[in-house]
């Protein structure tokens, strides 16, 4: 046992600036997690190289992503919050678990393939690390005996790959790894785009009309949810039907999980309205919403002093504990280690 209590790691990774998506797929659980679970808030700077072609600014955008961390509510003496590359044990782990994971396997991971297709539409070369990405991700997830990872629905077959993963590695040497489960909600768990519903809402979306970004300025989401994609059934009707009415059930489901109403709740408060009215009514909540989850990030996002020191000590934490996960697999596999 690492830790006391069950063991939560979650991540993003700062490829640029963060979605509604990413709030409401895992941020938004967060607080709540710090008293049940020894949470693990990691920023997953080494995944966000894979799409470095973009050229975001990487320093600028892991500060922004620890202010948000900090803005929705995650406190750093409850829980541990750290950046990837600062913990090596990550990549450490990372190479032995490459050896125990199979080609074919990876082929099958379905954001690969998205990512892969988008990539050679815009005739960019697939990087090895995209196609890699997955075993990272599952050395993250396994260097610290988790139990628990939230994740939007996208990445749960990253964390059945990381069971297949540790399953493999356990039944040849042991019981080295916990086997992690994914903790995904009904409703949240993809928010999809505001112009195309049938796809992800992404930061690296080419059409930002698509996107809500939790740094957006309040006239900009007003506008962004007026132009959302609906429907034309006549008379119009606001119901839940993710096939039929995939724009109208993509905005309740942001309007169910910023007001934390449920979803059969909101329609009998929105029954017999139009259309304009209920855009109306998902944009002002989220503004207000996203005003004060803005000014909170503001105020830790001006002192980088601060958030240095956050980072500075989530990584000595980790480190301290995902070594002993590391030693233990050093010797199983016959390395030889001369540190305790
Ligand atoms: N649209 C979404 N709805 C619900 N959850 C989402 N997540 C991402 N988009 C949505 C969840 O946020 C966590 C962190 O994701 P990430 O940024 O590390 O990777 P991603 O899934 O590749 O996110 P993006 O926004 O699509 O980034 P880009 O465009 O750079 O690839 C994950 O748990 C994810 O499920």
């Amino acid at each position: 046992m690492i830790f006391s209590k069950p063991v939560l790691f979650s991540a993003i990774q700062p490829s640029g600036n963060l979605t509604l998506g990413n709030y409401i797929g895992t941020m938004r659980h967060w607080s709540k997690m710090q008293d049940d679970y020894e949470c693990l808030y990691c920023i997953a700077d080494l995944h966000a190289l894979t799409v470095q072609e973009n050229k975001i600014n990487l320093k600028k955008s892991i500060l922004d992503t620890l202010s948000f961390y900090l803005a929705c509510g995650v406190d750093p003496n409850k829980s541990i919050i750290f950046i990837q590359s600062h913990v090596c044990q990550h990549s450490q782990l990372n190479w032995i678990l490459n050896c125990f994971s199979q080609f074919s396997e990876l082929l099958r991971m379905t954001q690969f393939k998205i990512k892969r297709k988008i990539e050679k539409n815009c005739a960019k070369r697939t990087s090895a690390a995209l196609f890699n990405y997955p075993i990272l991700m599952a050395a993250d997830i396994l260097l610290y005996q988790t139990n628990f990872v939230p994740v939007g629905r996208d990445q749960k077959q990253h964390v059945e790959l990381t069971r297949n993963i540790a399953n493999r590695f356990n039944s040849l040497y042991g019981n080295i790894f916990t086997l992690p489960e994914p903790l995904i909600t009904q409703y949240g768990s993809k928010i999809m785009s505001l112009l195309e519903p049938h796809k992800k809402m992404s930061k690296s979306d080419v059409n930002k009309n698509n996107v809500i970004f939790l740094l957006d300025d309040i006239p900009n989401i007003v506008l962004k949810i007026r132009h959302a994609f609906t429907d034309s059934e006549m008379p119009s009707k606001i119901y839940y039907d993710i096939e039929k009415k995939p724009g109208i059930s993509n905005l309740l489901e942001i309007l169910s999980s910023i007001t934390n109403k449920d979803i059969n709740v909101l329609l009998k408060e929105l029954e017999g309205i139009m259309y304009s009215e209920f855009k109306n009514i998902v944009a002002d909540s989220l503004s207000k919403f996203l005003f004060k989850l803005q000014k909170s990030y503001n105020n830790y996002r001006c002192d980088e002093s601060y958030l240095k020191k956050i980072a500075y000590e989530g990584a000595i934490k980790c480190q301290l504990k995902s070594e002993k996960t590391l030693k233990n697999i050093h010797d199983k596999l016959g390395l030889i280690t001369f540190f305790k």
